[in-house]
This record gives structure tokens, C-alpha cells and sequence, in this order.
């Protein structure tokens, strides 16, 4: 049973993480324009780079939750046969114990140097503009994929989704392309688990709503 599981900011909301659109969103708290497109990190990277430190600070205060932890679980059982496909930047598949984890939209754990173009792992804050660890060029900017840039991967994900069997997707929204098209590419049966009925929902040949801590446990176990 080849299983693609696609997850979105749901997923870690009730570790604590803002999602994006929910009430109190990050959008809510940032203009998206102004954080999330290379040309808001060309007009100001001191506010990006700002922003994408919040966000990585917050992160370490919080843990994996049930829903992140049965990811784990049906991974043990059917290894390489799952992949997870993130479009969060958090690590929390791989704290819960996920292996097979493709980060689609980058992660804040990891800084890109724009001169040398290698990526490192990273912990600390941008703003200060540190030096590359690799090349010593203060031009660290955030591992993410913002509007207009091009996801990671693509070739690897539409090789699984063609393959898979089923394809889950949990705690997204399902406005942002191109994973919001994911449900259409799948060979397989496709089911949503996501608090309330995304954008796409009526895609899919199943949907149930209600908390990722509830919703995946009981599907996976
Ligand atoms: C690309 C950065 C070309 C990291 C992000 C016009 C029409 C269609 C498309 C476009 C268009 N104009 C431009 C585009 C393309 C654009 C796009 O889709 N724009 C949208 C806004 C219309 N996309 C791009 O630019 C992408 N690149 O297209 O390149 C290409 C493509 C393929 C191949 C070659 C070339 C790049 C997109 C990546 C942008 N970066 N993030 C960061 O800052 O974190 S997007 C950002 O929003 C996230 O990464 C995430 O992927 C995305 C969606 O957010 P969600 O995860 O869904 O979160 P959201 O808050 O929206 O929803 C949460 C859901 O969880 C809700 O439904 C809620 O009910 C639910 N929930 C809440 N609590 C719980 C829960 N569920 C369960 N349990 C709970 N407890």
C-alpha cells in the first residue's frame, strides 16, 4: 500500500504554532507580501530575516503532538512505502520520529548562502547577518520557498503521487498551488482530515473534520 500523506500548518497547530489563515493567522500578524516573496526580501531583509527568527524561536518552545506522533508510527510500518510531504517549515515530523519527510516549501532550521548556494543547518537569528559557515559572505538568507520561487522536489512528489494508493491530506487550507493540486494528481483514493472542510474538500473522496490529534491517531491506528 504506496500512501502519500501531504500535511499543512493544521498539523502543528495544537503544538502551538500559528497557522497561517486561521483568526489569529501569521498573515494576520504579517502582511504575506511583506514576508514571504523575494522581492519584500530584497526591500527589506532585515524584516524577513526578523520574521523567519520569530518564527524559529517559537518553534523551540513547542513539541510534536499526537497527530505528528501516529506520522511516525505508520512510517514503522510501512517504511519506504509512506512519504510524508510537509508544506511547514517546522521540524516536527522529524522530533516525532518521521524519516521520510520532504520539506516542499524549505525549513527554518536551515539558512541558504546566496553567494556560495550552499545550505547549512541553522539555529541561530539571520538578522544579525552572520557570516556563511561554508564561504564567510554575509549572504545567509531563510530556506524557504516564498511565492514565486519554486517548490522543492517537484519531480520527487509527482513521481509519489502518481505511484501512491492513497493520498492523505491533512491540516491545509488547500489554496496554495502547487500542493493544492496534489489531490488531482493522485493515482489512488484521496481523504482529507482537517478541522474543517478545506477549499478543495469536495476533491477528495473522503473528508472528516475535526482536531489532527484526534483525526489521525484514529485513521492511522
Ligand atoms: C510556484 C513559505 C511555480 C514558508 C509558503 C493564482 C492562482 C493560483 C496560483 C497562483 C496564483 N498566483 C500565484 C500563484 C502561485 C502561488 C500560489 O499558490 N498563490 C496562492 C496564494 C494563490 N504559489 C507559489 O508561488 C509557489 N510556487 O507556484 O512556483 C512552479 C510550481 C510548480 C513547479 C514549477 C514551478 C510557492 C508557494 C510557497 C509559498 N510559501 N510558505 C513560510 O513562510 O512558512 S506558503 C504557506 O501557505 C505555507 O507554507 C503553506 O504551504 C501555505 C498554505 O498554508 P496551510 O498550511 O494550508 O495553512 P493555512 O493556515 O492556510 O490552513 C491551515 C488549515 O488547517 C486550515 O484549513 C484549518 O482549518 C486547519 N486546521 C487548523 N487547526 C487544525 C486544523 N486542522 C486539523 N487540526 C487542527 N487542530
Amino acid at each position: 500500500m504506496r500512501v502519500v500523506v501531504l500535511t499543512g500548518a493544521g498539523i502543528s497547530a495544537e503544538s502551538g504554532l500559528a497557522t497561517f489563515r486561521d483568526s489569529n493567522g501569521l498573515w494576520e500578524g504579517h502582511d504575506p507580501i511583506q514576508v514571504a516573496t523575494p522581492e519584500a526580501y530584497a526591500d527589506d531583509p532585515a524584516l524577513v530575516q526578523r520574521f523567519y527568527d520569530e518564527r524559529r524561536a517559537a518553534l523551540s518552545r513547542v513539541a510534536p503532538n499526537a497527530a505528528h506522533e501516529a506520522l511516525a508510527r505508520l512510517e514503522q510500518a510501512l517504511g519506504d512505502d509512506l512519504l510524508v510531504v510537509t508544506q511547514n517549515v517546522d521540524d516536527l515530523h522529524e522530533r516525532a520520529g518521521s524519516t521520510r519527510v520532504h520539506h516542499l516549501h524549505g525549513r527554518l532550521g536551515s539558512a541558504w548562502c546566496t553567494t556560495c548556494d550552499e545550505r547549512h543547518s541553522w539555529a541561530g537569528p539571520l538578522a544579525d547577518r552572520p557570516p556563511c559557515p561554508g564561504c564567510g559572505a554575509r549572504a545567509l538568507r531563510p530556506d524557504i520557498v516564498w511565492f514565486g520561487e519554486i517548490p522543492y522536489g517537484m519531480d520527487v512528489v509527482e513521481h509519489a503521487l502518481w505511484s501512491c494508493d492513497l493520498f492523505v491530506s491533512i491540516g491545509t487550507s488547500g489554496v496554495v498551488y502547487p500542493a493544492a493540486a496534489f489531490v488531482h494528481w493522485a493515482r489512488g483514493t484521496t481523504l482529507e482530515l482537517n478541522l474543517e472542510p478545506s477549499s478543495g474538500a469536495s476533491d477528495f473522496v473522503e473528508s472528516r473534520q475535526g482536531p489532527a490529534s484526534h483525526l489521525v491517531p484514529a485513521w492511522v491506528d
